[in-house]
């Protein structure tokens, strides 16, 4: 068993059923057990269009005996079932899964780069992560380390 954390977002439609409906079905996905989720998160886009409307994000974390790249295409497909289409980069969507660590595992593939490659820069990451494991850490330092420099970055508990 590997543990994982998953981060989930969304800012198109409503994204509360979005987002409770993918937790639902990662906690039926076959190997995996243990889901614990964060609080729910109320964030500003990141990048993209500039116009875009506020994201709800949150992390879960689990075990799984899935493969990474089999828990990613899991993923892909529960995005596609919450009607994700993807148009612009950064733009907004349905529902976003982002695999954002799995325990003992590296890749830097285009196809899967983990830990996640921006995960640190991210408040609506950090912040999730901290509600679950307060002294992880992400490419070398504490995640409350890297919420200090992203104290600029508007988030809030829902
Ligand atoms: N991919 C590679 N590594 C991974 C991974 N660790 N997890 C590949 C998931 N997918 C991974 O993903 C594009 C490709 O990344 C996939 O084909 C997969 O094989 P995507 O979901 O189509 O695109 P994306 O998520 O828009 O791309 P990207 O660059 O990963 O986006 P980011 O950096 O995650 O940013 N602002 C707020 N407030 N909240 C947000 O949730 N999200 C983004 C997305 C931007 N701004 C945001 C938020
Ligand atoms: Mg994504």
């Amino acid at each position: 068993m590997s543990q994982v954390f998953v981060a989930l977002g969304s800012n198109l439609g409503v994204s509360d059923n979005f987002v409770s409906n993918a937790l639902s079905k990662i906690e039926q996905l076959p190997t995996t057990s243990g889901l614990r989720t964060s609080r729910w998160y109320r964030s500003q886009a990141i990048g993209g269009p500039a116009d875009q409307p506020d994201y709800l994000n949150a992390v879960c974390a689990f075990e799984t005996r899935l493969e990474p790249e089999a828990l990613l295409q899991a993923l892909q497909r529960i995005e596609a079932e919450a009607g994700r289409t993807r148009e612009v980069r950064w733009g907004p969507r349905t529902l976003d899964l982002d695999i954002i660590w799995v325990e003992g595992f590296y890749s830097d593939t285009a196809t899967l780069t983990v830990p996640h490659p921006r995960a640190h820069e991210r408040a609506f990451v950090l912040q999730p992560l901290v509600d679950l494991n307060a002294d992880f850490q992400l490419q070398g330092k504490s995640i409350t380390e890297w919420l200090t420099s992203v104290s600029d970055q508007n988030i809030q508990v829902i």
